[in-house]
């Protein structure tokens, strides 16, 4: 079998493992720490469910996609609220500015029910 014939033997072997891999879950964004950050509120979910922010001035451009009013509240390890997005109307996006040491926060909706229901997502901020 001359070499070429084997390459091409590999290469069809890839391509069909390639293909046959599970894509349910698409690849998440490669996790670089940002000072902005964007989230998409909506029943009952935020996401990503799990942010990664840089220690400093951070924005969390927050879209609600969703059908009904949400909020959005950062609050630290100690479970001191250090920033809030008063509830915002669907369709609407809002920006909320905090200065965020590193440590791991909480993020959350607080109108009754939407935080049980799963509007959760964890805030990781590095140095
Ligand atoms: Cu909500």
């Amino acid at each position: 079998m001359s070499i070429a014939r084997r390459v091409g033997i590999v290469l069809t072997v890839l391509a069909i493992t390639a293909v046959h891999t599970p894509s349910a879950a698409p690849a998440p964004p490669p996790a670089t720490p940002s000072l902005s950050l964007t989230v998409v509120a909506r029943e009952f979910v935020y996401e990503p469910k799990d942010l990664l922010a840089k220690a400093g001035e951070v924005t969390f451009t927050v879209r609600n996609t969703g059908a009904i009013e949400h909020d959005f509240v950062v609050e630290n390890a100690a479970k001191k609220m250090v920033a809030e997005a008063r509830p915002f109307p669907a369709g609407k996006t809002v920006q909320v500015k905090a200065r965020l040491a590193p440590g791991a926060y909480v993020v959350y909706c607080s109108i009754p029910g939407h935080r049980e229901a799963g509007m959760q997502a964890t805030l990781r901020v590095v140095p």
